[in-house]
């Protein structure tokens, strides 16, 4: 059986959707693409891409081991802050695919026992996730919550289309699966994790996931319960940060788990239409009990319009 403990299937298409204007929301900046100089350059190159760990999900599609090769690009150091969020919304008034539908999904142990009262909508495969009104990215566990305190946090209750916006709007676009893997990896061959293959290396907590008993009891023992900021814990040997754990990131492919091997794909993209869209690195939610997804290699999928509490995203650009 498949866990499917992360982004639960959501069915929104009950509400009519409106046509999002991209359009309107090209970079306006004179200087080129937004926050560059979070940005680092990936060299590119040929790298091992998937793996044959047994820990691995095969019917996720995260084999077999295959050669790719990329050329060089821009990555951002970070995921989009809540604050870099804010900006692209105060200076665009888009509206992002939660407030639209208005609701978005919430993790349990962030809904007050009164909120679940009132909440008939619970997903069934999945019911730690509750459906709860008001929940959007400036209000991530509903109407009555603010990301006051947490501005240097990954934005979340994003879906695709958002992260595209965003993207467009600073001139930058969202990473291929494959060049997420390459720059997740570090420069490090076939490893299980961004620093290597040991979880916590002499007994220190590397990434921000789950630490007790899946889904009721999180001991928060990495120090966060939730999100993290997005400069916590040290970087990869590229330079970046929490490309595992804290938020899932959407990538720009379709999701398919069938690949090709052995033969080596220069710059792939993924399929050329599918229903869902890639994320990859796992988020606070994930524990190997359940979801093991926060390696390097794991990768999950969901709905171009989907939004939850933990998954978010980060820029590429080309140079
Ligand atoms: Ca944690």
């Amino acid at each position: 059986m498949i866990k499917k403990c992360c982004p639960p299937p959501i069915e929104r298409d009950q509400v009519k959707k409106k046509e999002i204007s991209v359009s309107v929301l090209q970079n306006t900046s004179s200087t080129g693409y937004r926050h560059h100089e979070n940005m680092i350059e990936m060299a590119g190159g040929e790298f091992l891409m998937g793996t044959a760990d047994p820990e691995s999900f095969i019917e996720d599609g995260e084999g077999p081991v295959r050669p790719v090769q990329l050329k060089p690009f821009y990555i951002d150091r970070y995921a989009v802050t809540n604050a870099q969020f804010q900006e692209f919304i105060l200076e665009t008034g888009y509206i992002t695919d939660a407030e639209r539908y208005g609701w978005s999904f919430v993790f349990h142990l962030f809904v007050s026992d009164e909120m679940k009262r009132s909440i008939q909508n619970v997903v069934q495969q999945t019911p730690w996730w509750y459906q709860v009104d008001g929940a959007c990215w400036k209000h991530p566990e509903g109407r009555d919550s603010s990301i006051v305190n947490r501005m240097e946090h990954p934005v979340v209750h994003v879906s695709w289309n958002d992260a595209q916006a965003y993207c467009s709007w600073s001139g930058k676009r969202l990473l291929t699966e494959a060049e997420w893997e390459y720059a997740a990896r570090g420069g490090l061959i076939q490893k299980k994790y961004p620093w290597g293959d040991i979880l916590t290396p002499m007994g220190k907590h590397s990434c921000n996931i789950w630490q007790g008993v899946f889904p009721t009891l999180d001991l928060g023992n990495d120090g966060f319960i939730g999100t993290a900021p997005v400069d916590a814990y040290a970087p990869n040997h590229y330079g970046l940060y929490n490309m595992v754990g804290n938020v899932w990131e959407w990538c720009s492919d379709w999701f398919t788990n069938r690949h090709l091997g052995e033969e080596i794909v220069i710059d792939p993209k993924g399929p050329r239409t599918g229903d869902e869209k890639v994320i990859k690195g796992g988020s606070y939610l994930c524990h190997k009990s359940y979801c093991n997804r926060y390696r390097v290699a794991a990768r999950s999928h969901n709905t171009v319009d989907s939004s939850t509490g933990h998954m978010g995203f980060r820029c590429a650009a080309d140079l």
